[in-house]
């Protein structure tokens, strides 16, 4: 069964403040991976969750007067709440203030301790709060008279005691690892940059502060609060069990499947995190996915310049199954987008309600008035009949081999032209005018049924709730809604009962047009 275990996770947000569009966006790719996954057959472990420690989170709280901790109590669940709006079907939703994870990095520090790679000194640097991240003098620029990081974020000047990870002795284990596994790191542009940067040459890394005291303390060294990524990044081993490795959890979903994250945060990630692992003598992810940002039109969303998105917004807007199928159709996976109103209606009505939407009420209509609401008995298939099911059934392999790239929105793609297919189909084989052969009328609507069904099940991951509803209205059983369940083996049987035909995806109207 080992080989059946899927673990994935989202990087775990920083609850400074309420989710915006970029959480939302990483949290439905990562959901549509995971839910494609168990179609697939696979036992998926999705775990997403909240980072909540690090100097970010104690400089929000202040300014906001109260404490660390009430902030995250504040926060987290808006974060909550937005999985559970988007239909995120996580398994676990970590917190780093949980005991268990304290347990758990505090653990892996004794581990990289024993193996010599932490020492104690003094670090005098430049930080990025903002980031939460150090950088060397020459990765820093100045802007105006304001010094800011690679990033474009400010960064301050640190001098204190810190203990220091030995990140310098893995330069050759990490580009050995680059090369020996070459989608590690993807897409490849971040792979290109991390190689160059490690090739560059490392820095042994402070991984500890003493001026503060929110986050996870130092074993035998209590006056030294963990630097806030070494906690972060364990958080993926903790969801599983860590430090108990021999538990069953761990042993089936250790090493992940997927790390899916931001772009931002693809060193922390690709080069942090493995040496981190390979010194605590645990193995290394299989994989590190970097997508892309979402812009606003265009533009950097900021609270300042005030464009930023609410995801419940969208939600209530557009709808959930529509704003998931938006973002990952939209957007290459792996590259940056960009969201505007006129880009998500022009989805909604011409892909969803109209492509899929108007083809599936249509068929299923005729059938409600010519077939007795019953699934029709197709006769003999014409070429035609046979090959938009060959198209369709074929389907299968070109989404597995995209999804191997997390190339979603190439996914999408191959569906949507089958989709189209079947629409030119349709409309060339013109079954209303077919009252005179019956016969042939009924196979062509059991063979755009049947096309129908294939894609229902193929876009369950990105538009659960609607493509459930389509294969109601299909009249397929329950069991009968995986991957296992394409082709030949789960075709529509002829005279199942159907349900009255209920749209799937209505058109988007303008709130003003409805008025
Ligand atoms: O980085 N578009 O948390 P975070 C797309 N706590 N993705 C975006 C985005 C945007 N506009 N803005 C942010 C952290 N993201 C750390 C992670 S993991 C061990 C610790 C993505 O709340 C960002 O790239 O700043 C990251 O993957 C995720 O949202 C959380 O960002």
């Amino acid at each position: 069964m080992a080989d059946k275990s899927y673990y994935i996770t989202t990087a775990i947000a920083y609850p400074n403040g309420a989710p915006h569009i970029g959480h939302a966006y990483e949290a439905i790719a990562t959901d549509v991976i995971a839910r494609f996954q168990r179609l697939d057959g696979k036992d998926v472990f999705f775990m997403t969750g909240a980072d909540e420690h690090g100097i970010k989170m104690l400089q929000t709280a202040q300014k906001a007067g109260i404490t660390p901790a009430e902030l995250v109590e504040k926060n987290v669940p808006q974060f909550q709440a937005m999985c559970e709006r988007l239909n995120i079907g996580f398994d676990r939703y970590i917190r780093t203030t949980e005991p268990a994870h304290h347990k758990s990095s505090q653990a892996i520090w004794e581990k990289m301790e024993k193996a010599g790679d932490i020492y104690l000194d003094t670090y005098a640097g430049w930080y990025s709060v903002r980031d939460e991240a150090f950088y060397a003098e020459d990765e820093t620029t100045l802007n105006g008279d304001m010094r800011v990081g690679p990033q474009g974020t400010p960064v301050e000047w640190v001098e204190e005691k810190s203990y220091f990870f030995k990140l310098s002795a893995y330069q050759d284990r990490l580009l050995k690892l680059y090369a020996d596994i070459p989608d590690f790191i993807g897409p490849d542009a971040r792979r290109n940059e991390i190689v160059s940067f490690v090739k560059g040459g490392l820095q042994d890394l402070s991984i500890s502060r003493t001026t503060f005291d929110w986050g996870i303390k130092v074993p035998g060294a209590p006056e030294h609060i963990m630097y806030v990524w070494v906690d972060a990044l364990t958080n993926y081993i903790t969801g599983v069990g860590y430090p108990d490795t021999d538990s069953a959890s761990f042993k089936k979903f250790w090493p992940a499947d997927v790390h899916i994250i931001g772009k931002d945060i693809i060193r922390f990630h690709a080069v942090y995190w493995p040496a981190f692992l390979m010194s605590a003598g645990l193995e290394i992810p299989k994989r590190v996915y970097a997508h892309g940002f979402l812009f606003n039109k265009g533009e950097k969303m900021s609270k300042s310049v005030g464009n930023v998105i609410d995801p419940f917004t969208l939600a209530d807007a557009y709808g959930v199954d529509p704003v998931r199928y938006f973002f990952l159709r939209e957007v290459p996976f792996g590259q940056d987008g960009n969201y505007s109103h006129e880009a998500i209606v022009q989805r909604i009505n011409a892909d969803l309600a109209n492509d899929l939407g108007n083809l599936a009420q249509r068929s299923l209509s005729m059938i409600g008035k010519n077939c007795g609401a019953k699934v029709p008995q197709p006769g003999d298939f014409s070429e035609a009949d046979k090959a938009i099911i060959a198209s369709a059934d074929a389907l299968i392999a070109e989404a597995r081999g995209a999804m191997k790239q997390f190339a979603l929105h190439t996914m999408l793609g191959s569906i949507w032209k089958v989709v189209a297919d079947a629409n030119r189909y349709f409309a060339s084989e013109e079954p209303w005018k077919l009252k005179d052969n019956p016969a042939r009328r009924d196979t062509v609507l059991y063979t755009t049924i049947e096309v129908l069904r294939t894609v229902a099940i193929l876009t369950l991951a990105v538009t659960p709730t609607a493509s459930g509803k389509l294969l109601d209205l299909l009249g397929v059983p329950e069991g009968a809604r995986t991957f296992a369940s394409l082709g030949e083996g789960g075709r529509l049987k002829a005279g199942t009962d159907l349900p009255a035909p209920a749209p799937i995806f209505p058109r988007y109207v303008e709130p003003e047009a409805e008025a």
